[in-house]
């Protein structure tokens, strides 16, 4: 009863004040203001906040934009205009070593200004657009999470987040360290930053805590109306920031995504991702992140090229939110672990109980996209993958039960595995009256199942192990279309996890296996699902339909197709159940 009083008071409060919801309005005419939320059915009997539309960015063809940068130095230097760097081959120990220390070549970073240009990889468009004045818009706390990141490439984030956003609409840069343990992340960091005068406060945790909890942190500790993650590794381009505060101060609970373009790890070249088509983040059934084409669909809403469109979801490293919305939603998961999943997480949230997330063109930020993950990830130590865990928090409270079935056919070994107490979000979702998953998919990410069709059944899945043996089919990491083969039995799944459904498709994680030459190899599962495979349980043998030959095991690691026959023990297969805790 105390509970549902504390409710009631909680209903009855008035919205706290928001500087989005009354923007202080100038006289600038140009630009559209307040226009009303069309209501929505599907929200009727809660109880919401109206939404109340704020000033809007304007397109002025051929009249450069309000807080487009002028007169930009020609500066020469290595990685100016955002050229690789290369090192001499008596560095190349040296940045070997700084790559498996950090992921990144640091002897290239090292070589590179922190304050160098990066090419202006926005579309010509962008330059005309007109923002909302700075007293219009929010002002962004920007948070820098980091755990053991390199110098170079960590300070030249901060300073690159300095020059090139206006002065008046960056409120501070809140860095948290995720308890690092090198030596120049400790004072000489410290000491580094105060050249910014208090603009840059730097926090630490004192236990290892993973990004995804430390973001929150870092939320917490801003000050700022709006705050904007940034991985501790980035370059932004050319007026990155207004676009993004723009679509916050006209919607606070829009989630504003920049356009993430690529940085090499090793020579720190930057590069467009794309330039000329417009992508946005879904998803496939075992939640591995992917970017494709906008439909059309979504395109066709807007009026001009350059402008944001809604997306599904998004990579997970950078986006603006308004701070207070941000923590009205709940923040992120607090069981989620250390890294992935997060990006899902928040993004079904926001777009099931009333947010939603755009993409904005005109704002992009470059991201040093890692050679390899170089750190661990403490002292947590659950029985599947930590990723798989944190995919199965998000797959437990937002996805609707027979969406649920697509995630475990995917992933079958994880089903009942314990991944703690949900009920907080469960409830959250109640008390929002948040939207069903079909909606979602029905409604925002529609052309998944264009890519990523809802996978059939399983007829059986586990390790594929000779019957007279111990040995198992193993992928052997083989890239795409080169032949696998077979391992010893290591019951640990990964390369040894084979899924057969009840199309005949045998797949490997997101891949599919195909006869190629004389044996078999993985492809891009085809997007119509039937394949050629079946498996017998009484012979044992595994049949290519179209080609009429078996899996055979060749000597101690090879495998080919053969002539069917049940007498032959090399043929004869096992499809065994794998758990892993
Ligand atoms: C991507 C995202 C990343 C995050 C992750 C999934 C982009 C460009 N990057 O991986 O932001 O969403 O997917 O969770 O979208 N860090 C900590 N504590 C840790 C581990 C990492 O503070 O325990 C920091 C790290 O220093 C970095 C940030 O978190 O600043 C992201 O980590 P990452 O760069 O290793 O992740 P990335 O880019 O591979
Ligand atoms: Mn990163």
């Amino acid at each position: 009863k105390l509970q549902n009083d504390q409710k009631l008071v909680n209903a009855l409060k008035p919205p706290e004040a928001h500087v989005n919801l009354n923007p202080v309005l100038d006289s600038d005419a140009e630009v559209e203001h307040m226009q009303q939320a069309p209501p929505d059915p599907n929200q009727q009997n809660v109880l919401k906040e109206v939404k109340q539309y704020g000033p809007k960015a304007v397109f002025k063809d051929g009249i450069l934009g309000n807080y487009e940068p002028k007169n930009i130095p020609q500066i020469t230097g290595p990685g100016e205009g955002g050229e690789p760097v290369y090192i001499s081959m008596a560095e190349k120990a040296q940045g070997d070593r700084s790559t498996q220390e950090f992921g990144f070549n640091m002897v290239a970073s090292d070589k590179i200004s922190m304050t160098r240009r990066v090419p202006d990889t926005r579309m010509d468009e962008c330059k005309y657009w007109d923002y909302p004045s700075a007293s219009q818009l929010p002002k962004a706390s920007v948070i820098l999470v980091f755990h053991n990141e390199g110098w170079s490439t960590l300070v030249r984030t901060v300073h690159s987040i300095i020059n090139m956003s206006p002065k008046e609409l960056l409120h501070e840069i809140v860095m948290v360290d995720d308890f690092s343990d090198k030596p120049h992340l400790k004072d000489k960091l410290a000491e580094y930053l105060k050249q910014f005068d208090g603009l840059v406060k730097l926090f630490r945790n004192t236990k290892r805590e993973g990004l995804i909890m430390t973001r929150t942190l870092g939320a917490k500790y801003s000050t700022g109306e709006v705050i904007i993650f940034l991985d501790a590794h980035c370059e932004c381009n050319y007026n990155w920031l207004p676009p993004l505060l723009a679509r916050i101060a006209y919607d606070r609970t829009i989630m504003a995504v920049p356009i993430v373009d690529g940085i090499d790890w090793d020579n720190f070249r930057y590069a467009p991702v794309y330039s000329k088509e417009h992508f946005r983040g879904i998803f496939e059934w075992g939640f591995l992140y992917k970017e494709s084409r906008v439909p059309d669909r979504e395109l066709n809403t807007r009026a001009h090229d350059s402008e944001p469109y809604k997306a599904p979801t998004h990579a997970g490293g950078l986006f603006a939110m308004d701070r207070k919305y941000f923590f009205e939603m709940g923040a992120y998961d607090e069981g989620m672990q250390i890294w992935g999943g997060e990006n899902f997480e928040l993004s079904f949230k926001l777009w099931q109980c009333g947010g939603s997330i755009e993409w904005v063109p005109c704002s992009r930020v470059g991201h040093v996209y890692r050679n390899h993950m170089p750190y661990g990830f403490g002292d947590i130590n659950p029985k599947i993958p930590v990723i798989l865990l944190n995919y199965m928090r998000v797959v437990e409270v937002w996805l609707d039960d027979e969406f649920k079935e697509y995630f475990y056919t995917r992933e079958p070994t994880i089903r009942g595995y314990d991944i703690g107490d949900i009920s907080k979000q469960l409830q959250f979702k109640k008390d929002h009256n948040c939207k069903s998953f079909k909606w979602f998919m029905e409604n925002v990410a529609y052309e998944v199942t264009d890519k990523f069709p809802y996978p059939p059944p399983n007829k059986a899945w586990g390790e594929i192990k000779l019957r007279n043996g111990y040995s198992c089919i193993d992928t052997l990491n083989k890239p795409l279309g080169q032949p696998i083969g077979i391992g010893g039995c290591h019951h640990y799944g990964g390369s040894q996890l084979f899924r057969l459904n009840v199309e005949g498709q045998l797949a490997n994680g997101e891949r599919c296996l195909a006869a190629r030459s004389k044996g078999m190899g993985l492809e891009v599962c085809p997007v119509k699902q039937s394949g050629p495979w079946d498996w017998n349980e009484n012979t044992g043998l595994i049949r290519n339909k179209d080609l009429n030959k078996c899996v055979q095991a060749i000597g101690s690691s090879g495998l080919e197709l053969r002539e069917c026959n049940q007498n032959e023990s090399n043929q004869q297969w096992e499809i065994k159940k794998i758990k892993t805790w």
